[in-house]
């Protein structure tokens, strides 16, 4: 029998549905996936198997103009994400059409490799009507030659079957890259600190999110088959801090009950959770914090 198998990078802005999709070809919450923008930070990894094809589907960052370190740096992985795939898959958010930096995005397509291919996927089509949809993606495919466009939502499982079965056929024959019982690449540690940062996410507002961090310190082992996990979160201020603890320590309480509860369900054993909070003022700054996250740490970026 002869094998597939090959990586597809799904890029677009942030908040495009490029986790939401993941999660749903991969069949399991490999990505954290928030109402927000900029919720992925690093490139994800995570494996999905369609007849004789392993299509490892790598998760991005979103693109946008990029202001301090951390964006440049995540920037940085999603274009390397799309020129490392064999596949590339644009994903657009119907009801928003064609930003300035869905723009931005087309200029750069045209900068990569000629032997990619690169197709198109206007996704959250539960939010919009059909001419609106056929306007679209005329208007896409009249800036760039996409091999393909799929009309998808992620989010209800439209669509995406054929997507996946193009995605299938297209891959270069090779041996598959990961066991068959594989659905992610990325340490669960790492795995363990975007599920808190997740929930962190969630219920904090404003600039907070943006300017925080979470590591996992330690993980040990317990004979009973349960495991402790230290996690670090760092903030840049004080203010943050008490803002992250909360009255009475209620919310730092909140958060780590509802990262212990997705945490159990994915490990399938128990967890005790320790989150400390460490004020770091200089974090963007520092390249351990960027290696913990799987990113790059450049003097450029
Ligand atoms: N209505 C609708 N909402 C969707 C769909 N797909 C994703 N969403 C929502 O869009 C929001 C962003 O989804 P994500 O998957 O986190 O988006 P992303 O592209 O990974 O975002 P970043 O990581 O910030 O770049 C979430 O609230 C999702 O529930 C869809 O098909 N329809
Ligand atoms: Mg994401």
């Amino acid at each position: 029998m002869t094998t597939r198998c090959g990586f597809v990078a799904l890029i677009g802005e942030p908040n495009a549905g490029k986790s939401t999709l993941t999660n749903h070809m991969v069949g399991a919450k490999v990505s954290i996936v928030t109402h927000k923008v900029q919720t992925t930070r690093a490139r994800i990894r995570g494996v999905a198997i369609e007849g004789d094809a392993q299509i490892v589907f790598v998760d991005t960052p979103g693109l946008f103009q990029p202001r301090r370190r951390l964006d440049r740096a995540m920037v940085a992985a999603a274009w390397g994400g799309a020129a490392d795939a064999d596949i590339i898959v644009l994903l657009i958010e119907a009801h928003r059409g064609i930003t300035e930096g869905v723009e931005r995005i087309l200029e750069g397509l045209g900068d990569l490799p000629q032997s990619r291919h690169i197709a198109l996927a206007i996704n959250k089509i539960d939010r919009v009507e059909a001419p609106q949809l056929l306007e679209l993606t005329k208007n896409l495919n009249d800036r760039f030659a996409f091999e393909k466009t799929f009309l998808i939502s992620a989010e209800k499982g439209y669509g995406t079957n054929d997507l996946r079965a193009w995605l299938a056929e297209t891959l270069p024959e090779g041996p598959w890259l990961y066991p068959e019982d594989q659905i992610a690449d990325l340490p669960m540690r790492m795995i363990a600190a975007e599920i808190t940062r997740e929930k962190l996410t969630l219920r904090l507002h404003q600039e907070l999110p943006y300017q925080l961090t979470v590591e996992t310190e330690n993980w040990e082992e317990r004979k009973d088959g349960s495991a402790r996990i230290d996690q670090v979160i760092y903030v840049m201020r004080d203010g943050h801090k008490g803002i992250v603890l909360g009255k009475k320590g209620e919310t730092i309480k909140a958060i780590s009950k509802l990262a212990r509860e997705e945490l159990e369900e994915f490990l399938g054993r128990r967890i005790h959770l320790f989150l400390q909070i460490k004020v770091r003022p200089n974090w963007l700054e520092e390249s351990e914090r960027y290696s913990e996250m799987g990113l790059e740490f450049k003097d450029g970026n």
